[in-house]
């Protein structure tokens, strides 16, 4: 049998949509290489034709994987899903696993997109305001549904994709000074996830492209 590359993760150590991915990655056990994208220097990686042709929206991350290229946390973090074993990122019962998605979606969707980079240096200089008040506005929404569907994690006692989207989002707010205390269910859940072995591997302090001020 032909040796199967290791899959390639292209990403930056500070981008939460990278950690979603490597959090899964971690969490299947997959062992894989890191290409880092530096958002920032020179104007961003990114914009490159070189990354252009690999992702034409310009964003990290993009996962080559089994001779394909996935882009799109979401897609990759099910990819993986579906075609490796390991523990399960969306549970088998259609309830819980649609209340995984519709958190998922909600951060993935409702807060991230909102205060990416891009969309930031688009706003200039209230950028620090406006990706305050729309992370807010997502996490008065989400509070109220975690305390619905959270056991031990945000979907019942197992850990999920909506788990992976939670903790990055955590660190942008915390990045930005959003007091997260004030929401005291995405607090806890934090605090739990963030003591896991994979959530500690693939955090932005420890990654091959984080600067050396940065590493804990
Ligand atoms: N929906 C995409 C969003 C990807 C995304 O926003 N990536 C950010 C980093 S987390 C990025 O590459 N930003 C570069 C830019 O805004 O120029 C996903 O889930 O993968």
């Amino acid at each position: 049998m032909a040796l199967q590359n290791k899959p390639v993760l292209h990403g930056y150590f500070r981008s939460s949509c990278s950690w979603r991915v490597r959090i899964a990655l971690a969490l299947k056990g997959i062992e894989y290489d890191q290409v880092p994208v530096n958002l920032i220097k020179d104007g961003g990686q990114q914009v490159t034709d070189q990354y252009k042709t690999l992702n034409p929206m310009q964003q990290v991350p993009a996962l080559v994987i089994d001779g394909i290229t996935l882009l799109q946390s979401l897609a990759i973090i099910q990819y993986i899903e579906e075609t490796r074993p390991g523990p399960k990122l969306l549970p088998s019962d259609p309830h819980a696993r649609a209340q995984v998605r519709m958190i998922s979606d909600l951060i993935a969707s409702g807060i991230q997109p909102l205060q990416n980079l891009h969309v930031l240096q688009k706003i200039g200089e209230e950028k620090v305001q406006w990706a305050q008040y729309f992370i807010l506005r997502g996490f008065e929404a989400l509070e109220p549904l975690l305390k619905q569907t959270a056991g031990k994690f945000c979907v019942g006692d197992e850990i999920s994709m909506a788990d992976l989207c939670l903790v990055p989002q955590v660190y942008n707010a915390e990045r930005f000074k959003v007091d997260v205390s004030q929401f005291p269910t995405i607090e806890r859940l934090n605090q739990t996830l963030t003591e896991i072995e994979a959530f500690k591997v693939s955090h932005p302090s420890c990654q091959p492209d984080t600067p050396a001020d940065l590493r804990t």
